[in-house]
């Protein structure tokens, strides 16, 4: 019979650590950097792989299946990430400028002042010229679905899905 209990087999350290600590410390990669290091956490590098062919060949059905998700716990911590992100003064709300800059970084530079404008009056539910956070959970989706499809047939997969 062999030897099965070397202590040191037990107290290996996990390979590699987990990228689910921090929202923040993955902004400056894609806007959707946190989805794909959520996926990585629960796919192993193969699936990943196979993930990245697909949303490489299928953009506009997995940014269909993402806005789906939207209300699931998960799609709510992505939206919730990028409101922060899009709120450059932290002060709850975004305003036109900062809508604009966000979609700007988003790549939809193919959006002109006045369909930024309607996008903002669309959002603004109580007319108080900004976006709180509910506002933004529930006209975001649509601005996404939309844009994302277009950036999508323009320019391909630099959307961050290929951290
Ligand atoms: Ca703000
Ligand atoms: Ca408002």
């Amino acid at each position: 019979m062999k030897k099965m209990t070397d202590p040191d087999l037990c107290v290996l350290p996990p390979p590699g650590s987990f990228p689910i600590k921090t929202a923040g410390a993955t902004t400056s990669q894609g806007i959707f950097a946190p989805l794909v290091l959520g996926a990585k956490s629960v796919m192993g590098a193969q699936e990943l792989k196979e993930f990245r062919a697909s949303v490489i060949a299928k953009h506009s059905k997995v940014i269909a299946e993402f806005v789906d998700t939207s209300a699931s716990p998960f799609g709510q911590l992505v939206l919730k990430s990028m409101f922060e992100y899009a709120d450059k003064d932290g002060n709850g709300t975004l305003d036109r400028q900062e809508v604009r800059e966000a979609l700007q970084d988003l790549g939809f530079d193919f959006l002109d002042e006045k369909q930024v404008g309607t996008i903002v009056k669309k959002a603004d539910k109580d007319k108080d010229e900004v976006i709180d956070f509910e506002e933004f959970v529930k006209e975001t989706p649509k601005v996404l679905r939309v844009n994302l499809v277009k950036l999508a047939k323009r320019n391909g997969h630099d959307l961050g899905f290929l951290v």
